[in-house]
């Protein structure tokens, strides 16, 4: 076998850690516990699944390593006392995954996105053409690192056939049914249960804010469209809650601290959510919004917050409202937009009554995305 690369110069024991100096000046320096815990060994995890076999509290607690050295193949072989047991690990596996080197990110939050506002897309919106996107998986990844990125895409000359938004997700992921169908049609209706069936403007909103969890993305396609008005409007959640956040430290912490109530009803369902409009990490990074104004449940808040509240939630909704970061056009006859509905808020302006609007919606999720992203990129980087 061939001898890895040499990437360490130097291992010693100090304590309670392995100390690595690596061959570029680098020093790690990794506690016993924490190599036990990712033994490579088959004893430790399934050989063909890569699972862990055994929990924490299986490791001793007093646990020490004995003795660390490099093997004639160059492999790192770890003694671990009492249990006498042997771990040997690649130095490239040690180097890619060395927590003092490579802190994990959250790839979900506000500073790994690419923020934008109304000019940001100066020659044209992130259009991707439909059938490209389902015959050459380089478009279909273009389309998911545009997800990831910009938290949008629209599908271009995707038939104007019923039921094609629920293909559109089968490329994708799977679809998220809710009380609302595995499709909704969007269209004005008598006595709809929700505005949306009516010809009104909406105001900047995520869906469905009163489900917990909410379904993290959502599809539009247009069926039809000849009414005056009905154009659509995106806003970057994120982007405005880093305007929210320079303007004011005061509304933005309150609007994440603060959990309010959502809630949906009809005569079949009463949906309740209670959840902060603005949720951060643990990085203090904005990771979701939701909001919809139709959906707030009664503010029930004790008395010295309600008007720092108040002030807050008016300021946010100003911001998200704003002009300078919005992006609106009209979707077009087999037009179907996609986006991250933990980030981007949607909107739509009045259309009038005559002619017609029909789209068909449906949802599905932000994981099964990401996995493909994820499996697409992989199958990319190993040709
Ligand atoms: N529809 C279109 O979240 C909402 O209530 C917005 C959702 C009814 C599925 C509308
Ligand atoms: C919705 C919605 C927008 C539109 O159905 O959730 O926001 O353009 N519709 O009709
Ligand atoms: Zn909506």
């Amino acid at each position: 076998m061939s001898q890895e690369t040499e990437l360490i110069t130097k291992l010693s024991i100090t304590g309670d850690e392995l100390v690595i100096e690596w061959h570029d000046g680098k020093e790690s320096r990794l506690y016993s516990h924490w190599l036990r815990d990712h033994c490579q060994m088959p004893t430790s995890i399934d050989v063909d699944n890569g699972q862990r076999l055994s929990s924490v509290v299986n490791i001793p607690q007093e646990t020490y390593i004995e003795k660390a050295y490099k093997d004639e193949k160059g492999n790192v072989c770890v003694r671990f006392q009492p249990e006498n047991h042997l771990s040997v690990f690649l130095q490239s596996w040690l180097r890619k995954n060395c927590y003092d080197l490579n802190l994990h990110f959250d790839d979900r939050s506000e500073k790994q996105k690419h923020l934008w506002q109304k000019d940001s897309f100066k020659a044209d919106l992130p259009f991707i053409n439909y059938e490209s996107m389902c015959n050459d998986e380089n478009v279909k990844l273009d389309a998911l690192r545009l997800v990831k990125d910009v938290g949008f895409f629209v599908l271009e000359s995707v038939p104007t056939i019923k039921g094609q938004v629920l293909k559109v997700i089968s490329e994708l992921g799977y679809t998220r049914e809710t009380n609302y169908g595995a499709l909704f049609e969007v269209r004005t209706e008598v006595n709809p249960n929700n505005l949306a069936y009516t010809n009104m403007g909406l105001g900047s909103h995520t869906d469905n804010p009163y489900r917990d969890p909410v379904p993290t993305v959502q599809l539009l396609h247009c069926l039809e469209s000849s009414t005056e008005g009905g154009d659509s409007v995106l806003v970057d959640g994120f982007k405005a809650a880093t305007v929210l956040r320079q303007e004011s430290k005061e509304d933005f912490d309150i609007l994440t601290s603060t959990w309010i109530n959502f809630r949906f009803s009809d005569a079949k369902t009463d949906l309740r959510s209670r959840v902060p409009m603005i949720e951060l990490n643990d990085n203090n990074e904005i990771v979701k919004v939701r909001y919809n104004n139709r959906s707030i449940d009664t503010i029930k808040l004790p008395e010295n917050k309600i008007r720092p509240f108040y002030k807050a939630h008016r300021h946010w909704n100003e911001i998200i409202e704003r002009n300078d970061l919005k992006i609106t056009f009209k979707l077009s006859e087999g037009d179907l937009m996609l986006i991250d509905n933990t980030r981007i808020m949607h909107a739509r302006t009045a259309f009038s009554k005559k002619g017609k609007r029909h789209l068909q919606g449906a949802y599905t999720d932000l994981d099964g995305l990401y996995s493909l992203l994820n499996i697409l990129e992989n199958r990319q980087q190993n040709g």
